[in-house]
């Protein structure tokens, strides 16, 4: 901690009124000079030397921009941005045909209709909140990352060999899918997936402004397919979840329990839920035909009191938020947000709540940590680490204290400010390291330059390798990552150039195929059908295969451009200039884009992705001979 961090952290406690945390600070130390030995240790682990590579990956989400990102942990160095839910510019996501194909193929009818109202093929914006690995084994294991769009109701994959989305579906019944895990055991296998805000089962207008009658929805997804398993009506309505490492329970916060739809009643009870699920009887509920089909996909009812076995609603002090299982595959931390309490539930009781025993029969802790508690990362050495959103601070805490009913605060730290998730190196999985930890902090406010009136927020770096916590670093960041994970980096190989086979193109395959072409190398003419024109073309730094081609004004035409070099970090671009089109093309990859030669003349193609000394020359014409009058 620097002395200024040190300075404004001790005054805004001063505002705020001492606390248990200036008696934690004094006795640990903490927040009471400069860099101490440990710190400044700490803090030279977390500044790589330039070249030097990082021990971890971190994948982030980005909030309301849509993305994917990647970072180094622990140098919180930005590596990529993938582009997922939102439109990119530099790669032509949301522009290719390859990408249109992922961001259409899994809309439902009704939204395609929607959009060609609107002149749209797809959603052009997307709330990305968390990104997870797919797991076998409890542990992350470098196959898939799974991420959910609040805005668009919406799940993405990213595969973690190319770092590319490849999968998109939007999900029926739900409304604005929130929380996101993949299932730990016995392998992913199951995505999970919260609707977070209620409505009316079937929303066709014929129930309006009747709360009572509105259901949410609760959905798990297979993580190989991308198609949807089940889904579970729920009463109250679905905020984060997790799941346990048996492979027996899921298990969703409800923050609105009293189906509310305004502040005053979605906060009125003191008690609300976290809903568990009993994957196997809803598995076997499915099998028996227990269920409504709706919109193609098999509903299971396991609203309050409906009898049956595939819920159990836990009750859970006022309007729990973040849900976390812990690396000991028994405790799980259901974090309070509007209560200054985490509800430790015990998944090994979990069993008898299912055969009758009393719902809260399954808590065994309730420790009060501080005000706002939202998200809880583990070190894999019995201890928790909780965000605390409106004391600005981190909490550690032991869970056999807490459980054992002492006071399990161990230490608190100041974070800057208002912090939302965190997480830890490997920290929702059985092989939790306890090295770093990061907070995600959602204001800035005066921690770098003014940007004006829209301000970065803060990600902190925190080392807990030494059993204390050192913030060692601050990173602004762009609007907002909500949540990350931090991987092991032996976990996470992707290739460095693309297989020739790969599926991602492979429509542009069979068509060149189809036409005769060889895609890899492309043809020296224009395949004319109709006014459908097809340009192949391919490209070896610094040139493109075509230094002009014709088509005529009016003709569709799709380019193809195939990248063959085969030479890490030789990206070529295609951008044609006053027709809005520029697209990536990785080395190995075919990309391909479709326009209409509306505008007459000579138009300039060029690479945008610089590729060598002669980059610039990197071009060709266009010629769109005028429609004969
Ligand atoms: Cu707490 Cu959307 Cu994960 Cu944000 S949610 S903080
Ligand atoms: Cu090819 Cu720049």
């Amino acid at each position: 901690m620097t002395e200024k961090t040190k300075k404004i952290g001790v005054s805004r406690r001063g505002l705020l009124g001492a606390s248990a945390t200036g008696a934690v600070a004094a006795a640990t130390g903490v927040g009471s000079g400069l860099l101490t030995g440990t710190a400044a240790r700490a803090a030279e682990g977390a500044n790589l030397a330039p070249g030097e590579l990082d021990e971890y990956y971190g994948f982030w989400s980005s909030g309301q921009t849509g993305e994917l990102r990647i970072l180094g942990v622990p140098s919180m160095r930005e590596f990529m941005r993938v582009p997922v839910f939102n439109r990119c510019s530099a790669t032509g996501w949301g522009q290719t045909n390859e990408s249109l194909k992922i961001l259409t193929e899994g809309l439902l009818p009704e939204t395609k209709e929607m959009l060609a109202a609107h002149g749209k093929q797809t959603y052009d914006n997307g709330d990305l909140h968390h990104p997870h690995m797919s797991f076998t084994d409890g542990t992350y294991d470098g196959r898939y990352l799974f991420m959910n769009d609040k805005a668009n109701t919406r799940v993405a994959r990213v595969r973690c060999d190319v770092m590319k989305c490849d999968k998109i579906i939007e999900i029926p019944n739900a409304h604005d899918i929130h929380g996101l895990r993949p299932q730990k055991f016995p392998r992913t296998g199951y995505v999970f997936a919260n609707g977070e805000h209620e409505a009316p089962l079937v929303n066709d207008g014929q129930i309006l402004d009747e709360p009572d009658k509105y259901v949410n929805i609760y959905t798990a997804i297979d993580g190989d397919t991308m198609e949807i398993a089940w889904q579970v009506m729920v009463s109250g309505n679905l905020d984060n979840t997790d799941c346990d490492y048996q492979g027996k329970y899921s298990f969703s916060t409800s923050y609105n329990s009293e189906m509310g739809t305004n502040l005053a009643e979605m906060t009125e009870n003191e008690l609300d839920h976290v809903v568990v699920f009993n994957l196997r009887e809803i598995e076997a509920g499915v099998a028996a035909g227990d269920y409504q089909e709706l919109n193609g996909v098999k509903v299971i009812d396991g609203r309050k009191g409906n009898n049956k076995n595939y819920t159990r609603y836990i009750p859970i002090p006022n309007s729990p938020h973040g849900i976390n299982t812990a690396p000991d595959g028994k405790h799980v931390m259901i974090n309070g947000k509007l209560s200054p309490t985490v509800s430790v539930m015990d998944v090994t009781k979990l069993d008898a709540v299912f055969d009758g025993a009393d719902p809260r029969s399954c808590i065994v802790a309730e420790p009060e940590l501080g005000l706002g508690p939202l998200h809880t990362a583990f070190d894999g050495k019995g201890n928790c680490f909780t965000t605390l959103f409106l004391d600005s601070q981190v909490v550690k805490w032991s869970i056999d204290k807490a459980v054992a009913g002492d006071d399990p605060i161990l230490e608190k730290v100041d974070v800057h400010y208002q912090p939302g998730h965190n997480s830890t190196s490997m920290g929702e999985t059985k092989e939790a390291d306890g090295k770093w930890l990061v907070s995600m902090n959602k204001f800035s406010k005066d921690r770098f330059l003014n940007t004006g009136p829209l301000k970065a927020e803060n990600e902190q770096l925190i080392a807990i390798a030494d059993g204390g916590m050192e913030v060692v670093h601050d990173g602004p960041t762009f609007a907002e990552p909500h949540d990350s994970i931090i991987v092991r980096r032996d976990i996470v190989n992707p290739v460095n150039i693309w297989d020739r086979g790969d599926p991602m193109w492979e429509e542009a395959r069979a068509q060149a195929e189809a036409d005769g072409v060889d895609l890899d190398w492309g043809a020296d003419e224009p395949i004319r059908d109709g006014n459908k024109v097809r340009v192949y073309m391919s490209s070896v730094a610094p040139n493109f295969s075509l230094e002009k081609f014709t088509v005529k004004q009016g003709d569709e035409v799709t380019v193809y451009v195939t990248n063959m070099d085969d030479i890490d970090d030789v990206t070529h671009g295609f951008c044609l200039s006053n027709f809005g089109v520029a697209m990536e093309v990785g080395p190995q990859a075919t990309s391909s884009v479709t326009f209409t030669a509306t505008r007459p003349g000579v138009h300039w193609f060029y690479c945008q992705w610089f590729c060598h000394a002669l980059h610039m020359e990197m071009r060709g014409r266009m010629f769109v001979e005028p429609r004969a009058t």
